[in-house]
Formats: structure tokens, C-alpha cells, sequence
């Protein structure tokens, strides 16, 4: 296998040599010689604006980064992913989660099958259910409705649906509780379940494959928990709904395959969030607001497709990501969203970035050594991060480029609140851009001693998107960003951005370890020394020596 061309291609070798010449510009003067760079560096789309004036960069870089998308085939490659053909090479399948949001009217076909046909009747079922549970109409088997949803799954059937939850709290029905249950530690479940009736509670096992340990142990014991209260395994059929695409698993799981939502193996685990993965979304929210939150992805999945990459918001965000992971040797990413809504949105793109792009080989199999791939993503929500980690963004040795969010109208108005909380953001990307010079902090008298402590250097880049306010729409839209900047950065480094193979191994050492630990008598454990010596010690302490 050979190593892969990316380092050799004309716009990586221009964007090397231009990174000499740019690596020590101050954005102070990139400022300073251009009036209006703060207005023209700026692009908008499904009703998000984003503000790029405060990259590193200048008009030849930006030039140099597009022709570098251009040489890697991006528009092509775009084009391959809209039309279903198989680009999730190493596992053979198409990578369609665009397909979810298309109206009925579209055409996608996969193997010679349109499937949006398909699309629209798993969302209309999910309507119909929804509807009849959001309405009281769907008893449990007391004949209460149901007023708790515990959804149950991990990975790419957990963290899309939480983060939605908490970013679409102020649309959901207040009088239902949502739950969401992930890790495999007995304390999620027994949390998230002790203070509910289960003659009120419906338990969705999201799983695509239905074969994955964490969410089948956690499905048994929903089961388990359940029937400890109803005594009859016929009232499962009105407590238990399944999402996946196994319909064997769900029928021998005992769920009833009526009240099983669909989806296909086009779909991705961490692009999953709006296909039938989203029926607590859609259970909490509403089906209108739910197709609210298809139509933003589909708003932003058109401008990705159509729009000219100088004007294109998710290459210009995955390029600019090129930029610092590859020519900065920037390691890492902070997204900061200033609104309390998108708690869990650092930790759903931490998925969604880093299992995409945390690849070492291009997708011919060639080994990537002369280059990084996915940085690692990270952040908290405004404006609790600029009392903790803030300090190292601003004054540490590292360069961490940031991504803000924010938006102009808050959902819950309440005196100054929001006029401050934006304000920090506003601040904050300035003091990282323009930073504080020796000069003025001596002008304020500062003794000499303490000068070097107080300087900011500045140059430490941003992007901030502002919208007008966190909607489902706005939602769908700032996930399609990021799903299609992923993308953007997938083309150029070469990388098969929608398999996930590097979490296989792990899975299949702790299937082997599990009957090491359970079993009574002492194991011949052939592991390494320290495993060996960790597990010999955990059987001790369960009393298992
Ligand atoms: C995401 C991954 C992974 C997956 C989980 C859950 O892209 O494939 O996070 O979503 O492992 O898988 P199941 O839905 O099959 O249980």
C-alpha cells in the first residue's frame, strides 16, 4: 500500500508555502488594512449567518483553500453522496442521511429503489403514533396514558436524540418527562427510571443493528423492571416500541413489529438524529415541529449542494478546519454555544466530527503518515467556559480555533440575561482576535513585572454563527452544517468518513473478558500482565478470588 498523494497536490504545496508567509501576520493588521473585512467575510444560508473575517486568513488563502476542494474532487464527491452512490466504500453502502429530509416530490434512488417513498411512510407512522400519544389516545395496559418516554440506545441512537431534546426543550410537551438511558452502568437505568410508573412509561430501544450490548442489557432490564410492576408479558405490546432496522432482533425481543419504526442501513448511527431515531424528538416536540427541524437540514443540505464553495457555509467551515488541523498543527476545536438549549451539543459533535474523521488511512487503505486527519472537538456552553478553560484559549501556548454560536432573540426573555450572555460572545472573539499589546497594558500603568502576564497576544481565531433564534429549524440547519463540514474535510483528506471501524475492538475484548469476571471458578487468563493483574483483583474484591 502506498502512502497517501494529498501532501503532493499543487494547492497543499501553495498552501504550504503561503502558511510561511501568513503564519506571523497579526489579524490586528489584517483588520486594520481592510475596512470592511468584518462585513464581506461573512456568508448565510438556511437562516444562519457566519462571520469568518476573524480566520487567519486572506483573500489568497482563501483562494488557495477552495482550489485545494476543487483539486480533491469535492464537487464531485458532493454529487456521488446526493445521488446514493455506495461512497461508504468499506462497508459498501450509500451514505443518504440527506435522503431523510427530502420532500415527498424527490427522487433518491439506492440499488435501483427510490426510497424517499419509504422515508415519508416511516415518518408518517411515526406521526400517527406520536399523535395518538402526545394526545392521550395510546393507553398503557392500566388504560393511563402515557406521560414518560424512556428512550433507550447509545452512540448514534442516544446522543443525536438527548441533544435534541435539551436544544428543543422550550417546544415540548411540559407535561410528559423524557428520559434517555446509554451506559451499560446500572446506575443510568436505575436513575433514569426510579421515580416512574411504569403503567405510564414507554420504553423506545433505538438500535439500528438491535444486537448491541449496551442497549440490549439495558432493554432486558427495561423489560425486567417493567414486568416486575404489570405481571404480563402481553402488556409489553403497549409499553415497548422499537426503532431499527432489524426486524428479527425486535420480534424475538418480544416487541410486536407493528409498533417497530424502520430505517436503512444508508443511514449513518451519527446522521441518524432525524430519521425514525428521532421519535422521542418527535414524541416531545410534535410532528410539526419535527418536520420544522427537517426542513432546516434540508434548507442547509440545498445550499451545500448548490451554492458556490466562496459562498458555501459547511465548506467554508471544513476548510477552514483544514487549514489550522494541517498547516497550524492546531490539534483541537472549542465549540461554544452561548445558549444553555445546546448543552449536549459539544458532546453530539463529538461524535459526529471525530468518529467521521478519526481515520489513518485514506480509502484506497494507503497508510495517512504525512498528515493529520480529524482534530478533536470540545467545548462547553457560554458563558460557564470563560470562568474555567478560557484562560488556556486566550494565554496558553496551544492555538484552538473556536466555533460561537449564538442567537439574537432568546427563547426565554428575562431582564438583561440575554443582552450580557451575548455580549460575552461579541467580547470574547474579539480579545481572542485582537488580543491586548505591551503598549496598552503599560499605558495603564501597569508595573513592568506584571506586564508579560496581562499581555494577550490576540491571533487566536474564531468563527461566530448568529441566528435569529433556536428553533427546530435553526436546529436543523446548524447540524446540517456541521454534518456537511465533516464531509468537506472527509473529501480532502481522502478518509472514509462514515465507517467506524475503530471501535470494533474493544467491543470484542469485552466480550471475551465478561465470562472472566462472572464465572465462579478461577479463569486461565491470557491477557497481557496488566490485565491479567486488573481482572485477578476486581474478581477479588466481588468476592470471586
Ligand atoms: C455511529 C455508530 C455508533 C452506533 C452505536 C449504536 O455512527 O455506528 O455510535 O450508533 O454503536 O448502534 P446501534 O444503533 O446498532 O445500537
Amino acid at each position: 500500500m502506498s502512502e497517501s498523494i494529498l501532501t503532493q497536490t499543487p494547492a497543499w504545496q501553495a498552501l504550504a508555502a503561503h502558511y510561511q508567509q501568513i503564519k506571523n501576520v497579526p489579524l490586528r493588521d489584517i483588520f486594520a488594512n481592510d475596512a470592511t473585512r468584518g462585513e464581506r467575510l461573512t456568508a448565510e444560508a438556511a437562516g444562519l449567518y457566519l462571520d469568518y473575517s476573524k480566520q487567519r486568513a486572506n483573500n489568497e488563502t482563501i483562494r488557495l483553500l477552495l482550489r485545494l476542494a476543487d483539486e480533491r474532487g469535492l464537487r464531485a464527491k458532493i454529487d456521488a453522496m446526493f445521488r446514493g452512490d455506495k461512497i461508504n466504500v468499506t462497508e459498501q453502502r450509500a451514505v443518504l442521511h440527506v435522503a431523510l429530509r427530502a420532500p415527498r416530490s424527490e427522487k433518491i434512488f439506492v440499488d435501483g429503489v427510490d426510497v424517499v417513498p419509504e422515508v415519508h411512510a416511516v415518518l408518517d407512522k411515526m406521526t400517527a403514533f406520536a399523535e395518538r400519544v402526545r394526545a392521550g389516545a395510546w393507553r398503557g395496559y392500566t388504560g393511563k396514558p402515557i406521560r414518560n418516554v424512556v428512550n433507550i440506545g447509545i452512540g448514534g441512537s442516544d446522543l443525536g436524540p438527548v441533544m435534541a431534546y435539551e436544544a428543543l426543550k422550550h417546544y415540548s410537551a411540559r407535561a410528559m418527562t423524557f428520559r434517555f438511558v446509554s451506559n451499560v452502568d446500572g446506575t443510568d437505568f436505575a436513575e433514569a427510571t426510579r421515580d416512574l410508573d411504569a403503567a405510564e412509561t414507554l420504553f423506545i430501544i433505538s438500535s439500528k443493528t438491535f444486537t448491541t450490548l449496551e442497549t440490549m442489557t439495558n432493554a432486558h432490564t427495561a423489560r425486567a423492571w417493567f414486568l416486575a410492576q404489570a405481571q404480563d408479558e402481553k402488556a409489553i405490546a403497549k409499553h415497548f416500541v422499537a426503532v431499527s432496522t432489524n426486524a428479527t432482533q425486535v420480534e424475538n425481543f418480544g416487541i410486536d413489529t407493528a409498533n417497530m419504526f424502520g430505517f436503512w442501513d444508508w443511514v449513518g448511527g451519527r446522521y441518524s438524529m432525524d430519521s425514525a431515531i428521532g421519535l422521542s424528538t418527535m414524541l416531545a416536540v410534535g410532528p410539526e415541529n419535527f418536520r420544522a427541524l427537517l426542513a432546516g437540514f434540508r434548507a442547509m443540505d440545498e445550499h451545500f449542494r448548490a451554492a458556490p464553495f466562496e459562498s458555501n457555509l459547511p465548506v467554508l467551515m471544513g476548510l477552514f478546519g483544514v487549514w489550522y488541523n494541517n498547516f497550524f498543527d492546531a490539534q483541537t476545536v472549542a465549540v461554544l454555544p452561548y445558549d444553555q438549549y445546546l448543552k449536549r451539543f459539544p458532546a453530539y459533535l463529538q461524535q459526529l466530527t471525530m468518529e467521521s474523521n478519526g481515520k489513518h488511512v485514506t480509502l484506497d487503505g494507503a497508510y495517512i503518515t504525512n498528515y493529520q486527519t480529524g482534530p478533536i472537538y470540545w467545548g462547553e456552553p457560554g458563558t460557564n467556559g470563560q470562568h474555567s478553560f478560557y484562560q488556556l484559549i486566550h494565554q496558553g501556548t496551544k492555538l484552538i480555533p473556536c466555533d460561537f454560536i449564538g442567537f439574537a432573540n432568546p427563547l426565554n426573555p428575562l431582564g438583561a440575561h440575554h443582552d450580557i450572555l451575548m455580549s460575552n460572545i461579541f467580547a470574547q472573539a474579539e480579545a481572542l482576535a485582537f488580543g491586548k499589546t505591551v503598549a496598552q497594558v503599560q499605558a495603564e500603568g501597569t508595573p513592568a513585572w506584571l506586564v508579560p502576564h496581562r499581555t494577550f497576544e490576540g491571533n487566536r481565531p474564531s468563527n461566530v454563527i448568529l441566528a435569529d433564534k433556536l428553533s427546530p429549524e435553526t436546529l436543523g440547519a446548524l447540524v446540517a452544517l456541521y454534518e456537511h463540514a465533516v464531509f468537506t474535510q472527509g473529501a480532502v483528506w481522502d478518509i472514509d468518513s462514515f465507517d467506524q471501524w475503530g471501535v470494533e475492538l474493544g467491543k470484542v475484548l469485552a466480550k471475551k473478558i465478561i465470562p472472566e469476571l462472572e464465572s465462579v471458578a478461577a479463569p486461565d487468563l491470557k491477557h497481557d500482565s496488566s490485565t491479567n493483574a486488573l481482572i485477578t483483583r476486581y474478581r477479588r474484591l466481588r468476592g470471586r478470588a
